[in-house]
């Protein structure tokens, strides 16, 4: 590991003069982002912050505190193993791509781009939350989310530079370029022009559409292109904090709720979120997060597969067939206003079998979420709305359905609509409770303390230093 170069990295990046020097030159272009979009208020405080020092699966961490503008951006991908092959797809068994590949150059770049501009896009929609945090133990979260973001960034922009040539410079300069929520200049993918601008949303945020980044990470991860796969792998060893933040997130406003729910059905009364509120919240982030993997029948997601560059989830661990050339699946689409089952090439459906598994991940949370209730002996159950509910990409787009799944009319929809997705008011009451907390071992009253502190801190421990 070079630790103490001006770019941290273990990929000998001081052998490589040409790219040091242009990474150097995006740095101070990626410090003056940080600075205008990175956390508002916060950049001079010490934060009690997580840094990568190893890529080895135990101890790679160490925690101390950091300002966030001095912390260790780096590139860290795994290390390399010794005789990788293409895992799957068309050329399966052939020898790992270490160059990319002349004929999946546009392909590649494309993902590598879209992965990429969601990191700074994430950081861009959460830059006004520390200003209202419930406690300094959710700001210290916070923080940690979006310095790996950055970091992440880091990864991406390593590939473009390294792997693309001159288009991969102009794609990471756009990444400085582009902002969430711009008409203008917009990011790439919809999620990440939502504002984010309560803490219910950012729960939500880090449950539901930071869980499509540990599918899609976990996808690519598996790649035939070595570099890209083994960058992926380490992303992935940050990206279970971030899952961790939103799943008990979320866990402890409904906890709360329920605690609330004792003493009077009226939440609102008490200063809690009603659990209306929480499931239209859940509906809103889920089915944005769906749109994120892709239409779900998918001729790129086909090419991508045939051409070994992104397989499925766990594609060495759970599947021994790695051709997919016969298979078919079979999934419901809409033909002359008719819900239709449909046979379509396995290869094709990838992007929606990547679906699948994120819907069951976001299954057992919601199960755990409940259990918590059932635990406080309130009876209400909170889930999951049908994966056709309120889609903007995909098979389901320009339809409209209600949150079991069934077809009906626009004028139906925009009749229930307030009853399924946050209304304004909802979202005036949400941003009406945040009011920051910041003295060490106190809680906003919305949401329960978390079970425990970091890495065997207590709660009351003081992670930033106001
Ligand atoms: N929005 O074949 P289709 C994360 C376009 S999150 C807008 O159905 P494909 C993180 C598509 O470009 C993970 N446009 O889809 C989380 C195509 O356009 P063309 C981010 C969309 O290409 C929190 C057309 O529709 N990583 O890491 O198979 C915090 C037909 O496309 C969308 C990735 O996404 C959309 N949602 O799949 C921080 C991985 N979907 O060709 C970080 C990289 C589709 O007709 N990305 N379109 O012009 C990919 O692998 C793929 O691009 C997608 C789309 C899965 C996104």
């Amino acid at each position: 590991m070079e630790l103490h170069e001006r770019i941290p990295n273990n990929v000998n990046l001081s052998g490589d003069k040409k790219l040091q020097r242009a990474l150097e030159k995006w740095l101070p272009n990626y410090l003056e982002w940080w600075r205008e979009m990175g956390p508002e208020g916060f950049q001079e405080k010490d934060v009690w912050l997580r840094t990568a020092t190893s890529v080895e699966p135990e101890g790679w961490a160490h925690f101390d505190y950091v300002r966030m503008p001095d912390y260790r951006w780096g590139i860290f991908l795994k290390p390399a193993e010794r005789d990788a092959r293409v895992g799957f797809g068309d050329n399966a068994g052939q020898p790992a791509y270490q160059e990319v590949p002349g004929e999946f150059r546009n392909a590649l770049r494309r993902i590598v781009v879209t992965q990429a501009d969601t990191e700074p896009a994430s950081v861009e929609q959460q830059r006004r939350l520390g200003q209202t945090c419930p406690s300094l133990y959710d700001l210290r979260n916070l923080f940690q989310v979006n310095v790996e973001e950055g970091r992440h960034l880091w990864a991406m922009v390593y590939l473009l530079h390294g792997y693309f040539g001159r288009d991969g410079r102009d794609e990471a300069d756009a990444l400085l370029e582009r902002r969430s929520g711009n008409p203008d200049k917009p990011r790439i993918l919809e999620a990440f022009n939502q504002p984010c601008d309560d803490w219910l949303n950012f729960f939500c945020f880090t449950m539901f559409t930071d869980r499509d980044g540990k599918y899609q990470l976990s996808a690519l991860a598996e790649s035939g292109f070595e570099p890209l796969a083994r960058t992926c792998q380490f992303m992935l060893t940050e990206e279970a904090h971030h899952l961790f933040v939103g799943e008990t997130g979320v866990g402890r406003v409904v906890k709360r709720t329920a605690q609330l729910m004792k003493e009077s059905e009226d939440v609102r009364r008490l200063g809690g979120i009603p659990f209306e509120i929480i499931q239209r919240y859940i509906n809103y982030w889920f089915s944005y997060s769906l749109d994120l993997f892709g239409g779900e029948i998918s001729s790129n997601a086909a090419d991508f597969f045939a051409a070994g560059l992104k397989g499925r989830y766990q594609e060495q661990k759970k599947y021994t067939e790695h051709l997919l050339v016969n298979d078919v699946y079979s999934l419901p689409v809409i033909e002359d206003g008719r819900i239709v089952e449909r046979e379509v090439p396995m290869r094709n459906a990838l992007n929606e079998v990547l679906r699948g598994e994120y819907v069951r991940d976001c299954e057992r949370a919601l199960e755990r979420w409940n259990k918590y209730i059932a635990d406080e002996g309130v009876s209400r159950v909170l889930s999951l709305p049908h994966r056709r509910f309120h889609r903007h990409v995909g098979e389901y787009a320009g339809h409209h359905f209600d949150v079991e799944g069934n077809l009906i009319t626009a004028e139906e929809f925009e009749a229930r609509k307030s009853e399924w997705l946050p209304t304004l008011e909802d979202r005036e009451y949400v941003r009406s409770l945040m009011h920051p907390v910041t003295e060490p071992g106190k809680i906003a009253n919305w949401i329960a303390p978390p079970a425990s502190g970091i890495k065997g801190k207590p709660f009351e421990f003081e992670y930033v230093r106001l």
